[in-house]
């Protein structure tokens, strides 16, 4: 049989960053939606970057999470060099605590585009439920899988703050 390019890729900087990304690995994960994670820097590997990022949609991938801290060029890079969406999550840095991530990826020119979430784990998570819902457009099964997650996720609030 041949294997099927998983719909999604998750790229990230560094190793340092996936404790971070891998919380978007597990929201897939929830939904049984399948995903590459590789490392591929914007500053050590570019020849990676290019030949990923030109390559992505031929691939057969369809939506791109893309996670860097710092300088975080990874995401509007990768962003200027396919057509694919792109869902960009600033890594907590340790010199300023993410908000150079955040505008890194948040402050892209007109034209390019990249869909920026929230510094750190709420922002890798997130980026994992958007990009099931843009695959959920045209995916029943997926459409009520994120459905019934948001079900439990909604029932799972305490009324009682003490527990
Ligand atoms: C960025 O630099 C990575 O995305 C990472 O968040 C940051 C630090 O990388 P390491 O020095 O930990 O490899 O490119």
């Amino acid at each position: 049989m041949t294997a099927k390019t998983a719909p999604i890729a998750i790229i990230m900087g560094s190793t340092s960053d996936w404790p971070t990304m891998e919380h978007a690995a597990n929201i897939l994960d929830d939904l049984q939606v399948a995903y590459e994670a590789k490392v591929i820097s914007a500053h050590r590997t570019p020849d990676r970057l290019y030949d990923f990022a030109t390559g992505a949609a031929k691939a057969g991938h369809k939506v791109i999470i893309a996670g860097a801290g710092g300088a975080a060029h990874l995401p509007g890079m990768a962003a200027s060099m396919t057509p694919l969406p792109v869902l960009g999550v600033p890594v907590e840095s340790k010199a300023l605590s993410g908000m150079d991530s955040l505008l890194s990826i948040a402050q892209m020119p007109g034209g390019v585009p990249v869909g920026t979430l929230a510094i750190g784990k709420s922002g890798a998570k997130n980026a994992a439920l958007l990009a099931a819902a843009i695959l959920a457009l045209s995916d029943e099964a997926l459409a009520k899988q994120l459905n019934d997650w948001r079900s439990k996720q909604t029932e799972s609030v305490a009324h009682d703050p003490k527990g």
